[in-house]
C-alpha cells in the first residue's frame, strides 16, 4: 500500500520506516523542511537507539521518502504532537491542520488513522467533521477511520513497535478491522480491534495509571520523611508482595506523556476526574517538595551555589520536554541559589547545563542528583570533595553510592527518607 505518514518525530519516523520496511511505499510529511531534508539524505535528526541505522537501510529500498505536505494515498497516519495548554486542556491544532490537510487528498477506499494521544472522542467529533466535510465523502462508507495509539519507551521504540500488543480502534467495525490489518504487517504483539473512543480512553488510561502510581510513591515519601521511615526499603518490601508494584518517587514526573494524559481525562470529566488530578497535583507538587529540602540543607550557607545532576525528563535520554528538573532549578534560583547543571545527554543545550562535572560542581555548596543516569552510578566522590565549597549531597533517586559519597566526606540526604 500506499502509506502516507503525518509527523516525522519520536513515533511518526520509526513508524514510517517500519512500515517501508515490511514492503509498504511510505512518504513521510513533517512541516520542519530541516527534518525533510535530513530524512531524504537518509540522516535522523533525534536520538534513538538504532534508529539511525535502520532508516539509512530503509532508504536503500527506495520505499521511503519525505515532503512537507500530504500525498494521495491508501491510507495517512497522524502522529503529530497533542501537547497541553497552560489551562491544562489539549492543544489539538496540529492533528486538526494535518486532517484538513490530508482531507483534500483523501479519496474513496482510503483509511485515516489517529496516533496521537488524543482526548477520547477527537476521532468521531473532531476529525470526521472535517474529513467529511472536505471530501465530501462519507465516513464508514466510503473511508475508514480509527485511532491505533502507540506504547513505546524511549530508547527502546524500534523493538517496542514491533513487539508490544498494540490497540486498533475503528469508528466502526470494519475501520478496525483495516486497522489492525495494516499494522499486521510488522506488529508481532497480539493487535485487539475495538472502537475509536475506547482506544483513546486506553491509551490514557494507562499512562493514568502510571501517574497515580507514582503519585502515590510520591505522597508516601512525603509520609515516610515525618514518620521516620525510609520510602526506598518500605517500597522494596512492600512490592515483595505478589500483587504490589508500586513504582519509584522522585523529584516530579516529566516527559509529554505521563504529564500530559491523564489531564486529557480531567478536561472531560473535571468533577469525575478527582483522584487523577490529585496525583497529577502531587507529581506537580514535587519539584517544590524538593526545594524546600534543599534548602534546609542549605540553610546558615550564604549565597548558596547548587549544581544539579541530569536535567532531562528520565535516565539516560536527550529529551527534556516538561523535564521536572528544570522547574526545581529556577525554583532554588528565586530562593536565591545560583545553580548550575550537568547533563552529559544535553549539555550545551542552554548555557547553564554543562558537560564536565568537575567544571559544575566547582565552589558547590550542594549536589542534587535530579536524573539517575547510569553514568552517576559510580561518581568520583572523592574528585568530588576537591571541587565542592561544601561536601553535600542530595539524592532524589536513591541512585548514587551513599556509602562512596560518606567515605569521601559528604553529608549524604536521600528524599523520602530522614532516618
Ligand atoms: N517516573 C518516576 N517514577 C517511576 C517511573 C517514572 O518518577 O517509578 C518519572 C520519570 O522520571 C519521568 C516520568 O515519570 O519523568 C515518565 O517516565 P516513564 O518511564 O513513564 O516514561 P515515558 O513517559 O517515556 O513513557 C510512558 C510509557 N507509558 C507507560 O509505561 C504506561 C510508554 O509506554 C508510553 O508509550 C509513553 O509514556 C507515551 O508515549 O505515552
Amino acid at each position: 500500500m500506499k502509506i502516507c505518514v503525518i509527523g516525522l518525530g519520536y513515533i511518526g519516523l520509526p513508524t514510517s520506516a517500519m512500515f517501508a520496511s515490511a514492503g509498504h511505499e511510505v512518504v513521510g510529511v513533517d512541516k520542519n523542511q530541516r527534518i525533510v531534508d535530513a530524512l531524504n539524505r537518509g540522516e535522523v535528526i533525534i536520538t534513538e537507539n538504532g534508529l539511525a541505522e535502520f532508516v539509512a537501510e530503509v532508504m536503500k529500498t527506495g520505499r521511503l521518502r519525505a515532503t512537507t505536505s500530504p500525498e494521495s494515498s491508501d491510507a495517512f497516519i497522524i502522529s503529530v504532537p497533542t501537547p497541553i495548554k497552560e489551562d491544562k486542556t489539549a492543544d489539538m491544532r496540529f492533528v486538526e491542520s494535518a486532517t484538513r490537510e490530508l482531507a483534500a487528498v483523501l479519496k474513496k477506499g482510503d483509511l485515516v488513522i489517529l496516533e496521537s494521544t488524543s482526548p477520547v472522542g477527537t476521532v468521531d467529533s473532531l476529525m470526521k467533521p472535517i474529513l467529511e466535510d472536505i471530501s465530501g465523502l462519507k465516513a464508514g462508507e466510503d473511508f475508514s477511520l480509527g485511532h491505533s495509539p502507540e506504547r513505546v519507551i524511549p530508547g527502546h521504540i524500534l523493538d517496542e513497535l514491533v513487539h508490544n500488543n498494540r490497540i486498533a480502534g475503528g469508528y466502526d467495525s470494519r475501520s478496525a478491522h483495516r486497522i489492525a490489518e495494516l499494522y499486521a504487517s510488522f506488529v508481532k504483539g497480539e493487535i485487539t480491534e475495538t472502537d475509536a473512543r475506547t482506544a483513546e480512553m486506553c491509551k490514557l488510561s494507562e499512562n493514568t495509571f502510571r501517574d497515580i502510581n507514582i503519585a502515590y510513591a510520591n505522597e508516601l515519601a512525603k509520609i515516610c520523611e515525618k514518620q521516620g521511615v525510609n520510602v526506598w526499603e518500605l517500597i522494596k518490601l512492600c512490592n515483595k508482595h505478589p500483587r504490589v508494584n508500586i513504582l519509584q518517587p522522585g523529584p516530579g514526573v516529566g516527559g509529554h506523556c505521563i504529564a500530559v494524559d491523564p489531564w486529557f481525562i480531567v478536561e472531560k470529566e473535571p468533577s469525575l476526574a478527582t483522584m487523577i488530578r490529585d496525583a497529577r497535583l502531587t507529581n506537580d507538587s514535587m519539584p517544590s517538595y524538593t526545594t524546600e529540602r534543599a534548602m534546609e540543607i542549605l540553610s546558615g550557607t550564604d549565597s548558596p551555589k547548587v549544581c544539579v545532576l541530569g536535567v532531562t525528563y528520565k535516565p539516560d535520554v536527550d529529551d527534556m520536554r516538561e523535564s521536572p528538573v528544570l522547574e526545581l532549578i529556577e525554583r532554588l534560583r528565586d530562593k536565591g541559589c545560583s545553580v548550575v547543571a550537568h547533563d552529559p545527554f544535553v549539555a550545551g543545550r542552554r548555557e547553564d547545563i554543562l558537560a564536565d562535572l568537575s567544571e559544575a560542581a566547582k565552589g558547590a555548596d550542594l549536589l542534587i542528583l535530579g536524573v539517575n543516569h547510569s553514568q552517576y552510578r559510580q561518581l568520583d566522590f572523592a574528585a568530588l570533595a576537591e571541587t565542592v565549597r561544601n561536601k553535600n549531597f542530595f539524592d532524589t533517586r536513591n541512585f548514587a553510592d551513599a556509602s562512596a559519597a560518606a567515605a569521601a566526606g559528604f553529608k549524604y540526604y536521600l528524599l523520602g527518607n530522614r532516618a
